[in-house]
């Protein structure tokens, strides 16, 4: 901006009312050239983002100077994902001007929940790994760590969903088409990332064989920061999003050769790189440009790290005590070949000592145990696109089957499992072996995931590597996930035991004590009464259908997938249909079940999961004697907002997949904070959320993970389960038989299929009967309510253990060698 703006714009950063509204009428005038009687909601919307940004910028610039003044050790957390969301009530929440800014609009003829409600959600990921990336920046900068964000700014985030006939069709989400006030974009930052090209051996000045990338076309990789402000305690830290942009403006010898549209039509395609989020859930496609993005990220990254390294450091063989970088998840492993060919290539250390300084700076996290969702690179694509990282991959596999020989002597099959490189029709580079080799730690993100790992995918590593195997169990932020999604429970705790909460979620345990205060338990219960009819406004007015809120909301959402079995609570929900039917006299404890959650486009078993439910909800809703009875409803478009209007609304909290295949799972932290009562098999972080709230709060059934692998050795038959459970067979029979498709009936053979001839893989029918006794229990409890809201509120007083918080201290003390960052006498004190 330049001087003269800035001085019109005479911007004040006053935390008080008058001062924002001062604020804000600048920005409207000098910023975007309107003002206050001609500005449209957007424009307004604008103006309110630049006033608070404006309140950011001196933390921002601050907490840098510090950094870079204390050398302080700086903790880099590379994804391909970040599912941030809106960020303007987080930055409100986290500033403690929530209530300035809403006299503020209030006094400019605004109301504040209309002009929030503006902002796109920036969707720049999946699902859960993506939103775990988003809590972990929150965490890093409330507990004051130099911990910085590096992803992709996607120009088309994931997928809008949107049911048509009850199929799930997809929509690009264009959330930058009027572009974002949060982000800077900074000229100034921006690297070349190289593709192609070949390797070129040489011999250096001293005699040795060193080696050049040469040939190479490239593309520009330019910065754009999004401030990530701690909870209230003047630290902001930065997420660095990076865009493609082509490395020549149109040239004028195209341009004079009439080739004008073939250069932009280059431009174009530099700039694809850039362009849109892959929508795949655990599910690996390999294409190409997915691995250009994944490269692209690293590039970029590590030369930014290594730039500001140098700025303030000396030896590069210090980097492991001034730097830390977290791969989240493999995507961005190529991170081990780059480092090593920069400290070789391009600063001349030899193999060993770049080996060391590579090994102690990365570290890796995984996420699943599902064989089709590990990346698996083919060589032929990894030579073509970056020939001297994958010469580098084979040396690094070469000297470490070398290791695996000495350690194992001579077991063929233990190296073939433990290659980094995959042989067969098509050899391929595994980026989670390369992950563990590489780095000097890979964590699981729950107990019983961690101990999965160990045992199951990454077994020969563990024995060779046992050191390097840590758990880090999930945790999701409490400033998102209740002070700024539930604020009428977050006003009720904070008014009985104090906001230390909000920064030491453990505190909530002082709840426990309430649990025969009856005042209290009656605030408690209207609250959730209060938002379930929050909810049941936001349905009717978007849908025109009328929630029951008597009932009890019974919410699943969450990536469709087979493993996440949203097909057992269908099942469940056509049961129950047909038990109401059957006994129209018999009492029944009202309930409204909810379903959301994308499919992965690709996915065609999960996108007629969708149809499946959006049937039965059809021919639920429209039955006469469901009323009062059985609702059950799908909303489209899942996101980081609607997950904060419906968790809230949360009676049951729906986390049933099959034993030992849900790594962790988040919603089921987020849902237990907000106090819905679990049902959930002993599955990723359900096992240690049953730990802390206690066996009686959690509603637990199913195999284990030892019953699934013993059903599964001693032959399960799908069929017999479909036969000896009476309800079971008349749900499947409708489906197969086209009860809830008439027009339509053989429509669901994919799925009935499946479940018998395909001998139920999920164990879905091996499941339902204990399921089905577990959904009793919830009905008999829900029937008394004092008992069901001590439950409930045990769940929230006692999964302080899932904050964020607690995650990044584990990592910062684990993995990242910064424990003496951890709250330097920063900490917010309470109000
Ligand atoms: O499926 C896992 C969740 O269980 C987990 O909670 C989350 C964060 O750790 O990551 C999810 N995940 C796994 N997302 N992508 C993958 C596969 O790479």
């Amino acid at each position: 901006m330049s001087t003269t703006t800035s001085k019109k714009l005479n911007v004040k950063t006053g935390m008080d009312t008058e001062s924002i509204k001062a604020d804000i009428l600048s920005h409207l005038r000098y910023s975007l050239a309107t003002d206050i009687e001609t500005a449209n909601k957007k424009e307004f919307y604008k103006s309110v983002v630049l006033s608070v940004m404006d309140r950011l910028h001196d933390s921002w610039l601050n907490t840098q100077k510090e950094y870079r003044e204390k050398k302080t050790k700086k903790i880099y957390y590379i994804s391909m994902e970040f599912l941030i969301g809106r960020l303007l009530d987080n930055a409100l929440v986290n500033l403690n001007l929530e209530q300035e800014f809403r006299d503020a609009c209030k006094d400019l003829g605004y109301d504040y929940e209309e002009i929030r409600d503006i902002e796109n959600d920036a969707a720049l990921g999946n699902g859960g790994l993506g939103r775990l990336a988003a809590c972990f920046l929150d965490s890093m900068a409330t507990l004051g760590l130099a911990g910085f964000g590096y992803g992709i700014k996607y120009d088309y985030g994931i997928f809008k969903q949107k049911i048509h006939d009850g199929y799930q069709i997809e929509r690009p989400d264009d959330w930058l088409r009027f572009g974002t006030p949060w982000a800077t974009t900074r000229p100034s930052v921006m690297y070349p990332v190289r593709f192609y090209g070949r390797s070129v051996p040489y011999t250096d000045e001293d005699g040795h064989l060193r080696f050049k990338w040469e040939n190479t076309q490239h593309v520009y990789a330019l910065a754009n920061d999004i401030p990530m402000p701690g909870f209230r305690n003047g630290v902001v830290n930065n997420l660095r999003l990076w865009k493609a942009t082509s490395p020549k403006s149109l040239d004028l010898t195209s341009f004079n050769q009439g080739e004008y549209i073939n250069a932009v039509r280059d431009i174009e395609l530099h700039e694809n790189i850039s362009r849109v989020l892959y929508p795949n859930d655990k599910i690996f496609v390999g294409q190409e440009l997915r691995l250009k993005q994944e490269y692209f990220l690293v590039s970029s990254t590590l030369q930014d790290i290594l730039r500001e390294y140098k700025q303030q450091h000396d030896d590069l063989r210090d980097l492991p005590k001034y730097v830390a970088i977290q791969c989240n998840d493999t995507h961005p492993n190529l991170a081990v070949p780059d480092l090593m060919r920069i400290l070789m290539d391009e600063e001349g250390f030899d193999w060993e000592t770049s080996w060391d300084i590579t090994v102690k700076t990365l570290s890796y996290t995984n996420h699943t145990v599902l064989p089709e969702a590990l990346e698996k690179w083919p060589v032929s694509m990894l030579r073509n696109l970056l020939p001297r990282h994958l010469q580098i991959i084979y040396e690094i596999n070469k000297r470490f089957i070398n290791k695996v020989h000495e350690h194992f002597g001579d077991d063929v099959n233990r190296v073939r499992r433990m290659s980094i490189i995959s042989e067969g029709e098509q050899p391929s580079v595994q980026m989670a072996n390369l992950g563990i080799v590489g780095t000097h730690k890979v964590n699981g993100v729950a107990a019983l995931h961690t101990d999965l790992i160990k045992k199951t995918i990454f077994r020969d590593f563990f024995e060779m590597y046992p050191e390097r195997f840590t758990n880090k169990t999930n945790g999701i932020t409490p400033r998102r996930w209740l002070k700024q999604c539930n604020k009428p429970l977050a006003d009720l705790i904070t008014s009985e035991i104090g906001d230390s909460w909000i920064t030491h979620l453990s505190d909530l345990r002082k709840l426990d004590d309430k649990v025969n205060d009856k005042k209290f338990m009656k605030k408690y219960s209207d609250i959730k009464q209060q938002n379930k009819e929050r909810l049941a406004a936001y349905v009717k007015e978007n849908y025109g259908f009328e929630l029951n809120t008597k009932a009890i909301f019974d919410i699943q959402i969450k990536r469709i997938h087979e493993y996440k079995r949203q097909l057992m609570l269908a099942i469940y929900a056509a049961a129950q249909y047909n038990y109401i039917k059957a006994n129209p006299d018999a009492p029944v404890v009202p309930r409204t079940i909810i379903f959301a959650g994308k499919a992965a486009p690709g996915y065609a078993m999960a996108k007629m999961f969708i149809k499946l439910i959006n049937s039965i909800s059809d021919k639920i809703n429209n039955d006469p004697d469901m009323e009062g009875k059985l609702q059950c409803f799908f909303l489209d478009n899942y996101s980081v907002t609607l997950a904060e209007q419906l968790i809230p609304a949360a009676d049951v909290s729906e986390q049933i997949s099959t034993a030992g295949m849900e790594a962790s799972g988040t919603g089921n932290m987020k849902f237990a904070l907000n106090g819905a009562v679990t049902i959930g098999t002993l599955d990723g972080a359900n096992v240690e959320i049953k730990e802390e709230v206690g066996d009686e709060n959690i509603i637990i059934f199913g195999l284990t993970v030892e019953g699934v692998e013993e059903l599964r050795r001693s032959g399960y038959s799908s069929w017999e389960y479909y036969n000896a459970d009476k309800a079971l067979k008349q749900v499947i029979d409708q489906i197969r038989d086209g009860f809830f498709e008439p027009d339509h009936p053989s429509l669901f053979h994919t799925i009935t299929n499946s479940l018998l001839d395909g001998n139920d893989y999920f164990l879905v029918l091996a499941d339902y009967p204990a399921y089905a006794e577990a959904q009793k229990e919830v009905d008999a409890l829900y029937s008394k309510p004092d008992e069901w809201f001590k439950v409930a509120l045990y769940n929230t007083a006692r999964v302080g253990k899932f904050s964020s918080d607690r995650t990044i201290s584990d990592y910062a003390t684990d993995i990242w060698g910064c424990e003496d960052q951890l709250n330097k006498g920063r900490e917010y004190q309470g109000s």
